[in-house]
């Protein structure tokens, strides 16, 4: 093989691998500028029509989400609903739910929605008491690192 066409071969073929890693890497560009313009973690901050009330008494809770889109779950709710069902490891999602808790995320929760405002029947002592609410998968996993936040409520 005349060694000007080996050249033009090596040319070409040094012309090809590097086009075609310029091409992916643009794509990648092109998908993390994308990831960068709806980026930023999910928050959650809830607020309360009142702060305190008899117990049986229900209050409206307002949830605004950031960076996460509010949704029905992917699955029927299951018959307690808690989260035992939870493993190890990070949860991420671009949507999902949330769980609404009296005072604890250890138990399981009062009700859950996808909605923006919802209401909840407090029933409780006497005294101070959190409304909690945190940030649930499709799957009804919460998301870890948790997502959650709460509102101070005194039962008169
Ligand atoms: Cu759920």
């Amino acid at each position: 093989m005349p060694s000007d066409a080996l050249a033009r071969m090596l040319r070409a073929g040094a012309r090809a691998t590097v086009r075609i890693p310029c091409r992916t890497l643009t794509l990648a560009l092109a998908a993390l500028s994308l990831a960068a313009c709806g980026g930023g973690d999910p928050s959650v901050s809830v607020t309360a029509d009142k702060s305190s009330l008899a117990s049986g008494d229900t209050v409206t809770l307002t949830v605004t989400v950031e960076n996460f889109e509010l949704r029905a779950p992917a699955q029927a709710l299951r018959a307690a609903h808690g989260d035992e069902e939870q493993t190890a490891g990070e949860v991420t999602s671009d949507g999902g739910h949330y769980h609404v808790y009296l005072d604890s995320t250890d138990v399981n929760p009062l009700t859950m929605a996808w909605t923006p405002t919802v209401n909840v029947t407090v029933t409780a002592s006497t005294g101070p008491h959190q409304l909690i609410v945190r940030l649930n998968a499709d799957d009804h996993r919460f998301l870890v690192p948790e997502v959650k936040a709460h509102v101070d409520l005194t039962v008169e």
